[in-house]
């Protein structure tokens, strides 16, 4: 069972699209582990992106992310990280397949939506820094109809 960390940015808060974009999540299947809502703070929005500091659209992404607050959370489930990568879509909503997040909701790489981890190692790190070991372990009534 894998976990991987999901940020509804601001313009899903926003456009009030955060209750269609986590039901995507749940009716897969994913299993919500962690949620929280908050207006992220310019340190931590630097330490999430923190490998793509020095391009040149790092500043914009900064504003951006700390311009409104966010829903940020942790699912879990049979290849989460690759499952939730692949609902949400390519990072360029124009090139984000139909029936994806970002292209069915979005036009512009600066407003995708979205963020979700892009491997085990970011996933770890990426939950380590938004939650800590503020997880929770429960068991859900249809788990056995969803994991095999
Ligand atoms: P993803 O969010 O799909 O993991 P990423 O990690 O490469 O994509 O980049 C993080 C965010 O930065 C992305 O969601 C939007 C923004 N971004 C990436 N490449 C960009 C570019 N060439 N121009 C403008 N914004 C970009
Ligand atoms: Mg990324």
């Amino acid at each position: 069972m894998e976990r991987t960390f999901i940020i509804l940015k601001p313009d899903a808060v926003q456009r009030g699209l955060v209750g269609e974009i986590i039901s995507r999540f749940e009716r897969r299947g994913l299993k919500l582990v962690a949620m929280k809502m908050l207006q992220v703070s310019e340190e931590l929005a630097r330490q999430h992106y923190a490998v793509h500091e020095g391009r040149p659209f790092f500043e914009s992404l900064i504003r951006y992310i700390t311009s409104a607050p966010v829903v940020a959370m942790v699912v879990e489930g049979t290849d989460a990280i690759a499952v939730v990568r692949n609902t949400v879509g390519a990072t360029r909503p124009a090139e984000a397949a139909p029936g994806t997040i970002r292209a069915d909701f979005g036009l512009e790489i600066g407003r995708n939506l979205v963020h979700a981890s892009d491997g085990p190692e970011t996933a770890a790190s990426e939950i380590a820094l938004w939650f800590g070991d503020d997880l929770i372990e429960w068991q859900r009534a249809n788990d056995p109809w969803i994991f095999e």
